[in-house]
């Protein structure tokens, strides 16, 4: 059986975004084993129906990563899959960024996380293409985010950090009676 200590160590995070932005690539890059159910389109892409499944450890929390289907058509199993989420990743791709920032759909995708009470950051992808500058886009944003590309693997390490600084401002430190 599971003690009270060990239950706090392991934390579900879920990385939402829209179809497309990096989020089966994030999760297999931040879990190098990690698993994904995916479909492949008549076009050969490859598309996720189900969910990504990784798991990675930041300062002694085991997090599990679940990467969502971003599809409107997928919401019930985004839905399911983000059940009992303690802390969230918002995928944003920072090479098809309109002059808004961020879509409606991304919108919608934040406010279900704050509606789950996860704390969560907000991650611009594929800056390894994007002809956006960071300031160019910080602008965009009224909250601090995180510039990364979930592909060659680029600010991957500050994001594990800014991950375990949400998790220790959020999570109680484990109290052995
Ligand atoms: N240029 C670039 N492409 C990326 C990056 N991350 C993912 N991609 C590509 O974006 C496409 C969609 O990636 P995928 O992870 O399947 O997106 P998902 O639908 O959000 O799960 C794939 O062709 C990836 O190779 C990145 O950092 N830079
Ligand atoms: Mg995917």
């Amino acid at each position: 059986m599971r003690n009270k200590h060990s239950r706090q160590k392991r934390l579900k995070v879920v990385i939402l975004g829209e179809e497309n932005v990096g989020k089966t690539t994030l999760v297999h890059q931040l879990s190098p084993g990690a698993t994904s159910v995916e479909n492949t389109d008549s076009d050969g892409t490859s598309v996720t129906v189900g969910y990504d499944l990784g798991k990675i450890e930041v300062g002694g929390y085991q997090l599990h990563l679940f990467g969502t289907p971003g599809q409107s058509r997928f919401k019930m199993t985004r839905h399911i899959v983000s059940e009992g989420a303690d802390f969230g990743i918002l995928l944003i791709d920072g090479e098809t960024m309109s002059s808004q920032g961020m879509s409606d759909r991304a919108k919608g995708l934040e406010k279900e996380l704050i509606g789950r009470k996860a704390p969560y950051l907000i991650c611009i992808n594929k800056m390894n293409t994007s002809l956006f500058s960071r300031e160019e886009i910080q602008c965009k944003f009224s909250l601090p985010v995180h510039f990364i590309s979930a592909k060659t693997g680029d600010g991957i390490e500050a994001l594990k950090k800014s991950l375990q600084m949400l998790i220790e401002q959020h999570t109680p430190v484990a109290v052995t009676v």
